[in-house]
């Protein structure tokens, strides 16, 4: 799936990233005060570049030490702590776990993810990473010294909660497990491409809301497919543990063979 290839320039959706607004390279009038826009795609080039060695160098240390690495985005408040909770309480006992914590302010989810017996290493990108709204590479190399890496069999990126930014950066994952709530809406696959086409696996959450909501599955369905053809799915509530069950077996065999 090309981890180490990030989407080219030019592919942001966001259309407003904090690095500069990608337009077309051959619109050379400076209206932003940031360079021109070839400038401004230079720019964006290199911290790519940067970012894919950076993610390497992560990959080589998560291999040497025999870990599986799962990164777990999503938009804000799709459940993905409250999942890490569940999880944590039926795989620490049989599996050495360690969990990377990302987080633009606050150590609240670190705190919640604390004393199931997993390493945790916490990620404020408010603290000396611009407050970014997604991990990036050197970020999660910043937690590396923090876990016992030789000493776990899986670790989970818990990444900043934003539906854009962090399906941009590779980080050195093996796989990336995206996590959806039936609470945001059937059309988002089709509005939000990049993070569902990016995903190994995808967690649609909160499946005991649907008597009391107007969320179409189908469409939902036939919308994921449509960006992200044949992408395995589990549908589960991490308030009432269904489904829970299935994703710490999914993630104690990871499908083979993992990315390069
Ligand atoms: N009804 C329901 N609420 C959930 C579920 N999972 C999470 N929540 C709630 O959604 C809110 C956000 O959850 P949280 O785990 O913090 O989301 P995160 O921002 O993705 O980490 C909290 O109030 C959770 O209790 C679920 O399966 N069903
Ligand atoms: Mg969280």
């Amino acid at each position: 799936m090309g981890r180490f290839h990030p989407h080219p320039p030019g592919s942001h959706e966001h259309g407003q990233h904090p690095h500069g607004p990608v337009v077309p390279a051959e619109v050379q009038v400076d209206h932003s005060g940031y360079g021109t826009a070839m400038e401004r795609v230079e720019v964006l080039e290199r911290i790519l570049g940067e970012n894919e060695r950076a993610a390497r160098a992560n990959r080589a240390a998560f291999d040497a030490a025999g870990v599986v690495v799962v990164n777990l985005m999503s938009a804000p408040g799709a459940g993905k702590t409250t999942l890490l909770v569940e999880a944590l309480r039926r795989l620490c006992a049989r599996r050495r776990v360690g969990i990377i914590e990302g987080d633009i302010e606050t150590s609240l989810d670190a705190d919640r993810l604390d004393g199931f017996g997993a390493a945790v290493a916490l990620v404020n990108t408010g603290d000396g990473f611009g407050g970014e709204c997604h991990l990036d590479a050197p970020m999660v190399a910043s937690a590396l010294p923090r876990l016992p890496l030789a000493e776990l069999d899986l670790v989970i990126i818990e990444n900043v909660g934003n539906l854009v930014c962090p399906a941009e950066f590779v980080v050195g994952e093996d796989l990336r497990v995206m996590m959806f709530s039936v609470t945001e809406g059937e059309e988002k696959p089709l509005k939000y491409p990049v993070m569902f086409r990016s995903a190994d696996l995808l967690l649609i959450n909160k499946i005991d809301l649907l008597p009391h909501l107007d969320f179409d599955l189908s469409a939902f369905r036939r919308n994921l497919e449509a960006v992200n053809p044949g992408v395995s799915v589990l549908a589960m509530s991490a308030r009432t543990g269904a489904g829970v069950d299935a994703w710490c077996d999914w993630l104690e065999r990871p499908p083979r063979p993992l990315l390069p």
